[in-house]
């Protein structure tokens, strides 16, 4: 695995959101050509702006013929599918909408690549061809037993919500474009991930800046939570850019990769890191409106695949992931 790697040219969709900004900082420093796509330039939110150089195309993955274009005219060596509803949540709220962009979304960008790869000169990968890595969720397993863990790739899939089904049903659709028309596919089953940018609709970004915010003297001692019981296994958003940089420039094509660290979490000991983080007396309340239906209370990942073919090593620890994201929230408490 130590062959030095070819510069690529890589499409990133969803560009724009929380891992897309990582991303996009990964394969500049890694030497690679970056070209984003997303609904949305990036800025409205506040998310960074794109390392210098970078373009920009701006595309809604629910238009076949937009994608079909856009794929044509960039002729990129690989693409990194990041664009999405990402949020389970939502999902309960917005069912139809999460299966329209994460499913049929991923048919027309499949559907794209599989027109343009004839007239594509891409071989600069490995295999010769336009390399698809499709980033799927751990949220496709469902509730499994604790005896089950850690889960393998060859676990039961058992979505458990809307969002989970979208990406359940992207990655077999992935999968299906590689056995059916050896499309040059890989896909991700993503634990979770966290780090700077990422909202604070997700857990931890929630717990750490509502801690920031009490240091900060911006919000009364209360933090406001779901279940705190649940374990989650997680990796900080760095390391998960790096495995996804790993996985477009060596994974096995048609193979489908848990992207984690092996290590479980429990959210309330996430909760009193960030308390202690605090360093004043907080109360803690269960908020209803957090409470999901069939809440899934563990899952942790093997990652012995992707460490196997990719040489994926964790750089970054619990502590100093949620370390760095409290004073990521230290930082905006005090600029707002
Ligand atoms: O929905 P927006 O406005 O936040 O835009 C999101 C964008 N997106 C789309 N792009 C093109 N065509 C569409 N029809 C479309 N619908 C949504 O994808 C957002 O800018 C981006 C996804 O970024 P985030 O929501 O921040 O997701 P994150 O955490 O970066 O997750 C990346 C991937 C997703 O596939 C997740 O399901 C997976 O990792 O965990």
């Amino acid at each position: 695995m130590s062959d030095p790697v070819e510069r690529m040219k890589v499409l990133v969709t969803g560009a724009s959101g929380f891992v897309g900004a990582h991303l996009m900082a990964e394969l500049a420093d890694a030497g690679h050509e970056a070209v984003a796509t997303d609904i949305a330039a990036p800025g409205g939110r506040g998310e960074p702006a794109f390392p210098a150089g970078v373009a920009f195309r701006r595309c809604d993955l629910e238009d076949a013929s937009a994608v079909r274009e856009l794929v044509a005219g960039v002729r990129p060596d690989g693409v990194v599918h990041l664009a999405a509803q990402s949020s389970a949540a939502a999902s309960l709220e917005a069912p139809r909408a999460t299966l329209e962009t994460n499913v049929f979304g991923t048919l027309n960008l499949l559907e794209a690549v599989r027109a343009a790869s004839p007239a594509c000169p891409a071989a600069r990968t490995a295999s010769g061809k336009m390399r698809v890595l499709s980033i799927g969720s751990a949220e496709e397993y469902g509730a499994r037993p604790r005896s089950e863990m850690p889960l393998g790739e060859r676990s039961r899939v058992e979505p458990a919500s809307p969002y989970a089904v979208s990406k359940a049903a992207q990655t077999m659709l992935a999968v299906q474009y590689a056995r059916s028309y050896s499309l040059d596919v890989v896909a991700t089953r993503s634990f979770g991930h966290t780090g700077s940018g990422q909202p604070e609709r997700f857990v931890l970004p929630s717990f750490a800046k509502q801690c920031a915010e009490i240091a900060a003297g911006k919000r009364p001692p209360v933090v406001r939570t779901g279940r705190l019981d649940v374990v989650r296994d997680y990796l900080d958003v760095r390391d998960v850019v790096r495995a996804y940089r790993l996985l477009l420039e060596r994974g096995t094509e048609g193979e489908i990769y848990n992207v984690c660290s092996g290590e479980g979490v429990a959210l309330g000991d996430a909760l009193s890191f960030f308390v202690r983080a605090c360093g004043a007396e907080v109360a803690v309340e269960e908020d209803p409106r957090l409470l999901r239906p069939a809440d899934i209370q563990m899952l942790v990942g093997d990652n012995a695949k992707l460490v196997r073919d990719c040489g994926f090593e964790r750089s970054i620890g619990v502590d100093t992931m949620l370390g760095d994201l409290f004073a990521h929230w230290e930082r905006v408490a005090r600029e707002t």
